[in-house]
C-alpha cells in the first residue's frame, strides 16, 4: 500500500452504502475488501464543449458517484462484478496489451481503459490481480459524467492495487487520455473535476497546463440538476466525435487563412494563441473566414490543399467517416462564445457585485441558446426542461454535459427551492409516468462535492 494521497480514511461502519457493498462483496468473492475508491461525477456550469478546443471550464463534483470494493492478489486476473444488475460481471487475465472494443462500448471497457492508462504509465508487465464490486449513482449517458468517474475510479484502484503513487494531476492528466481508448475524443474536463475538486467550491478548470482554481459560488441561490430522462451514450453515437471533428476543421481553416501553419494546429485555442487575438477578434474573424453554409468534404481539401484520402486519415475520426457535411461558422461561434462566458462567469463570481445573481443567470441562458442553435447539441426534451425551468423561477438554466438528452442545470434563488422543485415536478415530471417514476433520482439540488480517493478501512 502507498501511502500518498489522495486519501481519505472513513468510519466504514457509520456509511450503509459501503457496509451493503462489503457484504455483497464478501458474499460473492469469499473474502473481505482490502481498501475501497471512489470518484465522483460532476455538473458542469457553464462551458460546454469547450474543452476539447483547449478552452477553461467550470464544473463541481457532485456527491453522486463510483464506489468499488476491492482485493487484491497474485492471480494476474481481473474480476469485476456490479451491484446493478444491467452490468455483467466480467473476467479476464490481463495481458501486456489491454483490447478496448470501441465498436462495442460494454461496461468494463471503460474500467479497462483506467487499468490500461496505469499500466502504460508505469510500463506494468505483470498487474497485480484484482477482484470488485462496483457501486454506481450517477445516472448514466445523462451528461453527469458516470464514465470518467468509472474511468478514474479504476485507474485509482490500479495504482493503489499495484502500488504506485502519482499526484491528483497526473491521474486526471492520464485518465483523460485512457478514456479516449472508448473511441470518443473527450477533452479532460471530467477526469480534472473528478480528481481536483473539493468539497465546497466550483472549480475553473485549465487546460495546458492543467490547473483547477476554487470559484466561490455566490451566496442566496442554489444548483438544481434535473434528467430530461432520454439518455445519450456518447461512445455508441457519433454525434459527440463529429463536433469534435467540426472543431478541429475549423482550426485548419482559420489558421490557413490566417497564414499560419494549419498542420500544426489541432485546437481553436491555439489559433487564438498563434494570433494573439482577443475572443471578440475571433468571433470577427469567424464571421469574416467561414460561411454559414455547411461545408463539403471537397471544399474543405481545396482549402487547405490535402487530398480526401488525408482528409479522412488526418481530420476524421473512426466512427465520422461517412460524414459528408460539416458545420463549421456555427460550431466555432459556439466555442469561442462559450469561452468567453466561462471568463466572465468566474470573474462576476469572483467581484460579486449586488447584481451578480442575474448575470450568471443569464450567461446561463446565452451558454444553452448557444447549444441548442449553434452547437445543436440539445433535443426537445432538453429544450422543455430548461424552458420550465426557467418558468418555475430558475434565473438560469442550461444543459450541462454533452447533451442530446441527459441534464440540465439550474440555479434558483434559495427562497423559491421548494415551489420551483414543486413546479417542475408538476409540469415535466407527474404528467409523464415513466419520468413520473424516475423523479426521485432526476430532480435534486446538488451541492460542490469532494474529489477521488481511496478510503482504507479503520
Ligand atoms: P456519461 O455522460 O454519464 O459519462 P456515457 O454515455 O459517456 O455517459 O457513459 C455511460 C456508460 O458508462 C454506461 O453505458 C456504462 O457503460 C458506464 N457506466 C456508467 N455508470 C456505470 C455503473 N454504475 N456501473 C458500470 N458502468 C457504468
Ligand atoms: P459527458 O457529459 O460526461 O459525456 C462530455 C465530455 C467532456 C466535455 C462534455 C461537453 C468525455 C469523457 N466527456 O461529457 O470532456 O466535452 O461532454 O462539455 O468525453
Amino acid at each position: 500500500m502507498t501511502a500518498n494521497p489522495p486519501k481519505i480514511k472513513t468510519a466504514i461502519n457509520t456509511n450503509e452504502r459501503l457496509k451493503n457493498l462489503k457484504n455483497i462483496f464478501e458474499t460473492k468473492y469469499g473474502e473481505s475488501p482490502l481498501f475501497y475508491a471512489c470518484a465522483p461525477g460532476r455538473v458542469n456550469l457553464i462551458g460546454e464543449h469547450i474543452d476539447y478546443c483547449g478552452y477553461s471550464v467550470l464544473p463541481m463534483a457532485i456527491e453522486q458517484n463510483i464506489l468499488a470494493a476491492v482485493s487484491v492478489n497474485n492471480s494476474g486476473t481481473i474480476q469485476l462484478a456490479n451491484i446493478n444488475p444491467q452490468y455483467q460481471d466480467f473476467k479476464q487475465s490481463c495481458p501486456e496489451d489491454i483490447t478496448i472494443d470501441r465498436d462495442n462500448p460494454k461496461w468494463y471497457y471503460y474500467f479497462l481503459c483506467g487499468v490500461k492508462g496505469i499500466q502504460e504509465r508505469f510500463g506494468i508487465t505483470r498487474l497485480a490481480g484484482m477482484s470488485c464490486v462496483i457501486d454506481g449513482t450517477i445516472p448514466p449517458s445523462s451528461g453527469l459524467s458516470s464514465s470518467s468517474a468509472l474511468v478514474c475510479c479504476s485507474a485509482l484502484i490500479t495504482m493503489e492495487a499495484n502500488e504506485k503513487s502519482l499526484s491528483k494531476v497526473s491521474l486526471a492528466e492520464i485518465c483523460a487520455k485512457c478514456e479516449q481508448y472508448i473511441g470518443t475524443e473527450g477533452g479532460g474536463m471530467d477526469q480534472s473535476i473528478s480528481f481536483l475538486a473539493e468539497r465546497g467550491t466550483a472549480k475553473l478548470i485549465e487546460f495546458q497546463p492543467l490547473k483547477a482554481t476554487d470559484v466561490k459560488l455566490p451566496e442566496g441561490v442554489v444548483f438544481v440538476i434535473s434528467n430530461c430522462c432520454k439518455e445519450m451514450n456518447k461512445a455508441a453515437s457519433s454525434h459527440y466525435n463529429i463536433r469534435v471533428v467540426e472543431c478541429r476543421i475549423a482550426t485548419k481553416m482559420l489558421a490557413q487563412a490566417r497564414g499560419l501553419d494549419s498542420s500544426r494546429l489541432l485546437k481553436l485555442a491555439q489559433v487564438q494563441t498563434e494570433l494573439k487575438a482577443s475572443l471578440e477578434e475571433m468571433l470577427a474573424l469567424v464571421d469574416e473566414v467561414l460561411h454559414p453554409e455547411p461545408y463539403s468534404r471537397e471544399e474543405i481539401c481545396k482549402v487547405l490543399c490535402i487530398t480526401l484520402e488525408q482528409f479522412s486519415t488526418d481530420l476524421l475520426s473512426a466512427n465520422t467517416q461517412d460524414v459528408t457535411h460539416f458545420k463549421l461558422h456555427q460550431r466555432a461561434k459556439h466555442v469561442y462564445g462559450e469561452a468567453a462566458r466561462v471568463m466572465m462567469f468566474k470573474s462576476v463570481c469572483d467581484s460579486g457585485p449586488a447584481e451578480s445573481i442575474q448575470l450568471l443567470g443569464e450567461l446561463m441562458n446565452q451558454s444553452h441558446a448557444s447549444c441548442r442553435d449553434l452547437y445543436e447539441c440539445s433535443c426537445p426534451e432538453l429544450d422543455q426542461l430548461v424552458d420550465i425551468c426557467l418558468k418555475s423561477g430558475a434565473v438560469g438554466s442550461r444543459l450541462t454535459g454533452a447533451g442530446w438528452g441527459g441534464c440540465a442545470v439550474s440555479m434558483v434563488p434559495s427562497e423559491k427551492i421548494e415551489s420551483f422543485l414543486q413546479a417542475v415536478r408538476e409540469a415535466y415530471f407527474l404528467p409523464d409516468p415513466r419520468r413520473a417514476a424516475m423523479e426521485k433520482q432526476s430532480l435534486f439540488v446538488s451541492k460542490p462535492g469532494g474529489g477521488a480517493a481511496v478510503i482504507l478501512e479503520e
